[in-house]
């Protein structure tokens, strides 16, 4: 064991989900250990513990995880659990940790982001309930950064991480475990196998695109060999480290080929993806996409479906920014609804405390109580589980649920890599006009509340404040701005832009026709035009 002397960076702050960099600014000497020790010293007793490591597989994965396995044996944990590979989707990375009753986990992602020597990467701590951290620990390891002046690391050979099995790194036991089998065995207990392997024998066609990234593994072993969809019908299953060159974002832009087929004769009954890190979902039905905001609602509204779920819903939670569609359902079914700021840290104490059972994000997120993270496949499942019990079509149900619900026309325009500067005078011009804009109107349209988004936890009492603009209109319709905080190179402006419709003969609009108005005031009321330079956005989802 030595103890290093190092200095500190500047830039160390973890965004909405982990510090995310390029790889190069990773690759600077003592770059990830100081991340790293900075987390150990912002942690308390963990002396023998258990800690988790596993990443999506992308470059640079690797050497991460073999400096990681010989500082936590310096720091003095007990046990190490690793996947085979390296490789641990980031549901399956909070299952293992849950499951092993771990002090918590180090999860090696940058999710959709792209990959390779020049793309991105990305650190999270994950604590002990299986979750992101949560802020207060996020910013002790934001201090820490600025003033670490030294790490410990053994000096021991690399572990070999393709041999699953036992080794000892400096009296701490490291196991590299397989890293599909536990969380296979949860969604099987989760969800009506039986059903769904009968839907898919009686002639149901799925096609899952894995984008060569986590889920591959996952996908093959859950919808192949346990649930007997056909071969192939898993795609772009090996995980590689740079994606194939592609980002693996399930969206319409970067699962396009997805989409076309799905929207094509030849389309299966049922389409998905997910992205980087498995945590994200795409789901689209034959000749129809499921805008996530609408998916979590639908999800909610046929949990029950699904043995987990049988005896309802505790209460449902969803990102400030995501449609009020689950709101409907919440109110229909008598739970409560809860809005949280962007990222997957603000769900764990609802979920711990009981008070929530499924929540989700507009961003493709969506997941329940049985781990502490979004969870893509879970998401997937549980629609098939829908599928087979209700005997539908993804049309069917979704059309069926506007009837009943209304719908809530969504989408969000990023408008990426923007100057920081233009960006961030943008939002501090328009939080210095939030008072004035009440009663006033935009492209005919009345505002009627104007606020920056702040929450207060209601477990712990902790307030976030700044988490985003809200400009409400008459009639329910609301556009959000907001700043990504998980971007590695410039600043991503968000506008999320929302109608609710409750006609059920104006259900089949164009979103982009539905909303055009509301894009018009968006742009008037931000000035995003003349303070970006940008005359469109660079993606829509
Ligand atoms: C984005 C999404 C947010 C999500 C986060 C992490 O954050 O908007 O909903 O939780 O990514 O997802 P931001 O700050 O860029 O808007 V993942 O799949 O990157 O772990
Ligand atoms: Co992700």
């Amino acid at each position: 064991m030595k103890t290093v002397s190092t200095t500190p960076f500047e830039d160390q702050k973890p965004g909405t989900s982990g510090l995310r960099k390029k790889v190069p600014v990773f690759q600077q000497p003592n770059y990830v250990e100081n991340f790293i020790q900075s987390v150990f010293d912002s942690l308390e007793d963990f002396t023998g513990q258990t800690l988790v490591i596993g990443g999506d597989g992308r470059f640079y994965n690797r050497e991460v995880i073999q400096k990681a396995i010989k500082m936590a044996a310096a720091n003095g944990f007990g046990r190490l659990l690793v996947g085979q590979g390296g490789i641990l989707s980031t549901p399956a990375a909070s299952n293992v940790i849950r499951k092993n009753r771990a002090f918590g986990g180090l999860i090696l992602s940058a999710s959709h982001n792209p990959g390779g020597p020049n793309e991105d990467f990305g650190i999270k701590y994950n604590i002990g309930n299986g979750g992101p951290a949560p802020e207060k620990v996020t910013e002790a390891i934001y201090a820490r950064t600025r003033v670490i002046d030294s790490y410990k690391i053994c000096e021991t050979p690399d572990v070999d991480l393709d041999r699953i099995g036992r080794v000892e790194v400096g009296g701490m036991d490291v196991e590299v475990i397989d890293p599909v089998a536990d969380y296979a065995a949860l969604m099987e207990e989760l969800f009506d196998f039986r059903a769904i392997k009968a839907m898919i024998a009686g002639g149901f066609s799925l096609t899952f695109d894995a984008m060569h990234a986590v889920t591959g593994p996952y996908a093959q072993e859950i919808l192949e060999r346990r649930l007997g969809a056909p071969a192939g019908s898993v795609r772009n299953f090996v995980p590689l480290e740079d994606f194939g060159g592609h980002h693996p974002d399930p969206n319409l832009v970067h699962a396009r080929e997805l989409y076309e087929l799905m929207m094509s004769a030849e389309a299966p009954d049922f389409g998905a993806a997910s992205d980087g890190d498995g945590d994200r979902n795409l789901i689209i039905g034959r000749g129809i996409f499921v805008t996530p905001s609408d998916s979590l609602a639908m999800l909610a509204a046929n949990a029950h479906l699904a043995p987990a779920y049988a005896s309802g819903l505790k209460g449902i939670a969803r990102s400030m920014p995501t449609s009020r569609a689950a709101d409907r359902v919440a109110e229909k079914l008598g739970v409560e609804l809860y809005e949280t700021p962007t990222g997957w840290k603000f769900f764990g104490n609802l979920l711990d405390a009981g008070m929530v059972t499924i929540c989700g994000e507009e961003s493709a997120g969506t997941g329940s109580d049985h781990v502490r993270e979004k969870d893509g496949l879970w998401a997937v499942l549980l629609w098939l589980n829908i599928l087979a019990k209700r005997g539908e079509s993804v049309q069917a149900i979704a059309e069926g649920h506007w009837k009943e619900f209304g719908r809530n026309y969504y989408a969000r325009h990023d408008y990426e890599d923007v100057a920081s500067d233009a960006a961030n005078s943008l939002i501090t011009e328009l939080r210095e006009k939030l008072d004035r804009l009440a009663g006033t109107s935009s492209k005919g349209l009345v505002i009627t509340t104007a606020d920056d988004f702040s929450y207060l936890d209601p477990v712990d009492g902790s307030t976030s404040a700044n988490q985003g603009i809200r400009i409400l209109f008459e009639g329910g319709s609301r556009i959000v701005y907001r700043l990504s905080g998980t971007g590695t190179s410039g600043a991503t402006l968000r506008v999320y832009i929302e109608r609710f419709e409750p006609d059920a003969a104006k259900h089949d609009v164009a979103t982009g026709e539905a909303l055009a108005d509301l894009i018009a005031a968006a742009d008037e009321i931000a000035g995003i035009r003349a303070k970006t330079g940008r005359d469109k956005p660079s993606v829509i989802t």
